[in-house]
């Protein structure tokens, strides 16, 4: 039982280390066609980025379905090369 808290607590502190950090931000441009969000985003601590507004690529366009212009979003982004893609995208009050 000890070891089994034990090992609940490694698994624990591990995903919160590698948990992306989620940013609030508000679209405010879509263009599908090149798979690309426009963001007005807070600052972001693990990119060390302050806050702007930016377009971002996002894996396929069918990640933007559902959303328009003015939305508040929140979203995790991971670097592909020397671009940060949008990982995970949702909306959020
Ligand atoms: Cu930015």
């Amino acid at each position: 039982m000890k070891r089994w808290i034990l090992s609940l607590a490694l698994v624990c502190a591990t995903s919160v280390w590698a948990a992306p950090e989620w940013v609030r931000g508000e679209i405010t441009k879509l263009a599908p066609e090149k798979a690309q969000v426009t963001l007005k985003h807070e600052a972001m601590k693990s990119m060390g980025m302050d806050a702007m507004t930016m377009p971002y690529k996002v894996t396929n366009a069918s990640v933007l379905k559902g959303f328009k212009p003015g939305d508040t979003v929140r979203f995790t982004v991971k670097m592909q090369g020397d671009a940060m893609l949008i990982e995970s995208l949702e909306h959020a009050k």
